[in-house]
């Protein structure tokens, strides 16, 4: 594409090598500094050229930022997540925001069993005892035992994409599958529970697969812990702000619940330092949709969201 005629964009974010190649290809982009004064420069200097924005569940937008792209004509993400995104502010000028569901399901479920199995068969705690020698002591030191997957009680709060295809692994393990939500969902064989607290009560592993936001903070408080009790396992791939993390961490101190596998949390990169000391606790990254084939789709998707709009057709998927 000729340079003149290329779209302006602003990017938030790096994303893989390769998709910020393709996007310097075939647009004029400029990379949004951290916030201060660089920042402000750069939008004061190319905000009003701007034409797409390219961002992540992680990085976000604000209404504030939209205000500093007068022409700003469509916006796409990397990730399915849509708390830290302003749709609706996006929405009242007419923008598409597009983002990439579907292509991250499998491997978000995949890291959903592996952190439950983590926790419930004590997999890395096991890793520590045989690297620290405790093996082969003399005397000899007993590894303590784990609780049964197969054939469990698996409570799933958010049955959308991703709770249904935890689900669906979960069927292999013949486990008994029950799940929370806002409403029921149709065509499923799961049983529905309306009261989460009455769910955790339930269950040996409480999933949480369901949106972040306002709506959904700190759903996961006290009470949930509480009902969820010794026989009971948290995992966390959905928002850290879905459980209210002090909570948690004083749960998992206490031993009220019996561990925890999280891989968000409410402030990341920060992870409160009370979890570091605790070996009832598994902690991931946010590396749920971190495998080389996943993140090159989700990468491939933000891309076709775009080149899709900038020749006059529907996103690919948008929110
Ligand atoms: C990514 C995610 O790590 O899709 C999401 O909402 O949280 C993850 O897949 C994130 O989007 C990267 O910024």
């Amino acid at each position: 594409m000729n340079s003149m005629t290329r779209p302006v964009l602003l990017q938030t974010i790096a994303l893989l090598p390769d998709v910020d190649r393709h996007l310097a290809e075939h647009y004029t982009v400029h990379r949004l500094p951290p916030p201060g004064a660089e920042r402000e420069a750069l939008l004061a200097q190319h905000g009003a050229q701007v034409e797409g924005m390219v961002t992540s569940a992680r990085a976000g937008f604000d209404e504030a930022l939209l205000a500093k792209l007068p022409k700003l004509r469509v916006i796409s993400s990397f990730g399915v997540g849509l708390d830290t995104l302003d749709v609706p502010a996006a929405k009242k000028r007419g923008i598409p925001v597009g983002y990439t569901p579907d292509v991250l399901t499998d491997c978000v479920a995949d890291i959903a069993f592996g952190l439950l199995l983590s926790i419930g068969r004590r997999i890395p705690e096991g890793d520590r005892f045989v690297r620290a020698g405790q093996w082969v002591r003399k005397p000899p030191v007993a590894f303590p035992l784990g609780r049964q997957v197969s054939r469990a009680k698996l409570g799933i709060l958010g049955l959308g994409r991703i709770g249904q295809a935890v689900a669906k692994r979960a069927s292999g393990f013949d486990m008994q599958v029950r799940y929370s939500g806002r409403r029921p969902v149709e065509g499923v064989p799961y049983g529905f529970e309306p009261k989460l607290v009455e769910l955790a009560r339930w269950a040996d592993f409480l999933v949480v697969a369901t949106t972040g936001g306002p709506e959904t903070k700190h759903m996961v408080n006290a009470d949930v812990l509480q009902a969820l009790g010794h026989k009971g396992f948290l995992v966390n791939i959905a928002r850290g702000t879905v459980v209210d993390e002090q909570a948690l961490l004083k749960a998992l101190q206490a031993r009220e619940i019996g561990g925890a596998a999280l891989d968000v949390f409410e402030r990341e990169p920060e992870v409160p330092e009370g979890f570091f000391a605790l070996d009832n606790v598994v902690l991931l990254p946010h590396i749920a949709s971190a495998t080389v084939e996943t993140r090159a789709a989700m990468g491939q998707r933000v891309l076709d969201n775009l080149s899709e709009f900038f020749a006059g057709r529907a996103l690919v998927s948008a929110a």
